[in-house]
């Protein structure tokens, strides 16, 4: 028995490879204890070598079967431990059939020694076959470092030079250990299985791994049972791991029948100690090659390995270069805009082959920006609510329909997505898509019509093992490469940095402002100190001329005295404008529940309001939150101007309406006086400004901008509809949660 248990299709990822007991045909097995060097087993075919059955050699001393020149050899190595260097021995053996040359080669396993004795082939020590080697290792070091395809072609055709297997190919391993043939190499006649897929379960875990410890792998015949059974003193498992030839797997064995192969070989490619890939060798008769030329295989794995790792290293570098250039260029442009939306929008396709992508979305604040190949706004709301909940900054997926099932039937349905957050709250993502490519993958066997059962075991089907079928794949966009998702990473971090000047920006602006305030407040005072004093003297002095010097002055003398006083009249009232707008804002708001009712008929009485104008007053909503004192001034503002502003020729009213918002409240404000023309709209909040000439109505031109900074200090707004010679209606919206607003506020300015 090979193994203590049986293995077939069911069980073989379980198979205990390095544990088989039994040796390949062409070569004979010994093992001894690396102490006493007594024989500890025997491959059974030991007999054409030594002339005696295995169980007849256990427990002998190894030096009676091999002669003192190799136990010599032998006790040198194992006390400097390094069989590596003197592996193979030249081992004479010699009988009365005459002398055999064999190559010996010894591994130390524990506390046991392995033997493996296997023909020799004089041509691999010559100087002509180095020189051949050498010029094939000449032929692959001629690799540019672009084609990579070229390198690989080269490898194989090398291989097969050096050693004469009918098909070489190079098999390349997907994530998952799916394979690939990439290269190949082979006899006329030959069947290709040039780009051909296998899955996974064709080389197992447990053989892959093996293939980290031992780089090159022959298996010398493929008909069954052709092996020898190893026989031991003791039913102990032995780990023939580091034995060249530890006997191979039925199931392979029978795998490589199924495929027409009589003898192969295989060596292990690694790149950055993974296994990349194998390259192996097939043969239709049996055969075995001498162990140097095994030995220089595994040269030929490593410098292939080495320029593998150069290229996979250097076109890594080339595209994290490209792409990085492309993003510097993009940052630049939203360093120069201090802003994401606008730089973005005008270097769309900087944006999209930076991740190779056909179509990308900016989701920002309450702006969506759609670019090229991309699903419809309302799509994209929903999409945002999906990457909302994914846990990290950046999530990307080659076919989003499986994680996210409604983008399949999105009007333009990506496959592929890549995000960034830029911010969590509210949630803010720049998305790029792909879509969705069809690919074709040609299998060298259908892996779920293999199996066939045979006397209750699941074997290889023989014939369907290898019966090529296409698969397509759908579903699917191109995956994203590594550089595309560092360099998002990257991108997030510049977009944020933006964020982050802009922001402090803002802050410095808003600190200026607050400062530009203070100074308009320190200024009013000096205004409203120094101005009047000699304002007051001007007009006493003008007053005190009008009096008593009137009979001396001519009548131009008379009018210019006149025209001083209401002169310093108007700047009065100028001044004072100017104060009441600077001191609204200073001061906190004290917020209370206001009895509008109550409020305007106190303004309205108060006031020296012309009675020839109806207040008609419609509130649904009679109480609003707010600062008693400045919608005092409000009214007072709003209601004067409305009287100030009334057409003589009509019967004036102003009718004051509220209704209840989501939000807040909505207060109307209606006349039917003057009017303007709705084109001056947006000047007639600005201080000084006049839509009317002076002459006709007096005033200082502030009482709306007055009026506006109460609604904004109350974090409302306000808009304004009028029509000449019909009337104005101003709309105020002053919010519900008022408390909270100005609360939150006092806390972020302490
Ligand atoms: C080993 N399987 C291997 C090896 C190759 C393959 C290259 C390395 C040993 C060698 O060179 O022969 C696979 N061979 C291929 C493929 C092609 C090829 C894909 O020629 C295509 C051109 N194999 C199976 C199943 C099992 C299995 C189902 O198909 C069981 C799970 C097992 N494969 C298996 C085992 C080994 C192996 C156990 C290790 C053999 C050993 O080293 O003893």
């Amino acid at each position: 028995m090979r193994y203590t248990i049986d293995y077939d299709l069911t069980n073989c990822d379980a198979e205990p490879l390095r544990f088989i007991r039994s040796c390949q045909h062409g070569a004979v097995l010994l093992v001894l204890y690396a102490d006493s060097l007594r024989i500890k087993g025997a491959s059974e075919n030991c007999h054409e070598l030594f002339g005696r059955s295995a169980k007849d050699l256990l427990g002998e001393d190894a030096g009676a079967v091999l002669g003192s020149e190799s136990m010599d050899l032998i006790r040198q190595a194992s006390a400097a431990s390094s069989f590596d260097t003197v592996n193979p021995f030249e081992h004479y053996h010699r009988s009365t059939d005459g002398s055999v040359r064999k190559n010996l080669v010894v591994n130390q396993e524990g506390e046991l020694l392995i033997l493996e004795f296997e023909d020799r082939d004089e041509q691999f020590g010559t100087t002509a076959f180095l020189m051949q080697v050498d010029r094939s290792l000449a032929r692959i070091q001629s690799f540019s470092g672009s084609d990579v395809a070229e390198l690989h072609a080269t490898t194989v055709q090398e291989v097969r030079r050096l050693t004469g297997y009918d098909r070489v190919y190079l098999y390349e391993f997907d994530k998952e250990y799916n394979g690939k043939v990439v290269a190949e190499a082979r006899r006329e006649g030959m069947e290709s299985f040039l780009h051909l897929h296998y899955p996974h379960t064709d080389i197992p875990k447990q053989a892959r791994e093996l293939y980290l410890r031992q780089q090159v792998r022959m298996v010398t015949s493929t008909v069954a049972d052709c092996d020898s059974l190893l026989i031991t003193d003791d039913r102990t498992p032995i780990d023939l791991s580091t034995a060249g030839n530890r006997g191979v797997s039925p199931i392979h064995l029978e795998y490589l029948r199924n495929m027409g192969v009589g003898a192969s070989l295989s060596i292990a490619v690694t790149v950055n100690g993974k296994l990349w890939g194998l390259l192996a060798c097939h043969h239709e008769a049996p055969r075995s090659i001498d162990f140097r030329l095994r030995k220089l295989l595994g040269l030929f794995g490593r410098i292939l390995s080495g320029h593998l790792a150069l290229h996979q290293t250097a076109s890594f570098r080339n595209n994290v270069l490209s792409t990085s250039l492309l993003r510097a260029r993009l940052v630049d442009r939203l360093i120069e805009a201090q802003d994401i939306v606008t730089p973005i929008q005008e270097n769309e396709e900087m944006l999209l082959s930076l991740m190779k992508a056909d179509g990308a979305a900016l989701l920002i604040e309450d702006h969506i920006l759609r670019i090229g190949s991309c699903p419809e706004e309302k799509e994209l709301s929903l999409l945002l609510g999906f990457l909302e909940q994914q846990p990290s900054n950046i999530f990307s997926t080659a076919s989003l329909y499986r994680l996210y099932a409604p983008a399949k039937n999105f009007s333009t349905a990506p496959a592929g997505l890549l995000s960034i957050r830029i911010s969590k709250e509210p949630a803010e993502h720049l998305v790029w898509f792909r879509p969705e490519t069809i690919r074709e993958l040609a299998w060298g066997g259908r892996p779920e019509q293999r199996k066939e059962i045979v006397d209750g075991k699941v074997r290889l089907h023989p014939h369907l093992s290898f019966a090529k079928y296409v698969q397509t794949t759908s579903g699917e966009a191109r995956p994203w490469a590594q550089h595309h998702l560092d360099n998002a990473l990257a991108l997030r971090n510049d977009i944020k940095e933006v964020i982050l000047v802009k922001y402090q920006e803002m802050r410095h602006l808003n600190n200026k402002l607050v400062s530009a305030y203070e100074e308009l407040q320190s200024f009013s005072y000096t205004v409203s100190h120094d101005l009047r004093a000699p304002l007051r003297g001007i007009k006493g002095y003008a007053k005190i001329l009008q009096e008593d010097y009137s009979d001396r002055l001519d009548d131009f003398g008379q009018s210019a005295l006149r025209t001083i006083v209401s002169s310093v009249d108007r700047m009065n009232t100028f001044i004072n404008g100017i104060l009441e707008f600077s001191r609204i804002g200073s001061g906190r708001l004290r917020v209370e529940a206001i009895h509008l009712p109550t409020l305007l008929d106190e303004v309205w009485q108060s006031s020296h309001i012309q009675q020839d104008v109806a207040l008609n007053k419609h509130l649904d909503v009679e109480y609003v939150i707010g600062d008693h004192t400045l919608l005092w001034q409000l009214f007072q503002n709003f209601l004067s101007n409305s009287v100030k502003y009334r057409r003589e020729e009509v019967a004036s009213y102003i009718t004051v309406r509220t209704r209840q918002l989501d939000e807040g409240v909505s207060i109307e404000i209606e006349d039917n006086g003057i009017g303007f023309d709705v084109k001056h709209a947006g000047s007639i909040f600005t201080p000084f400004t006049r839509l009317v000439s002076e002459e006709e109505y007096e005033g200082s031109g502030i009482g709306l901008a007055i009026a506006q900074r109460i609604v904004q200090k109350h974090y409302g707004d306000i808009d304004v509809d009028s029509k000449p010679n019909v009337g104005t209606t101003f709309e105020i919206r002053l919010p519900g949660n008022l408390q909270e607003l100005v609360e939150q506020d006092n806390q972020q300015n302490a």
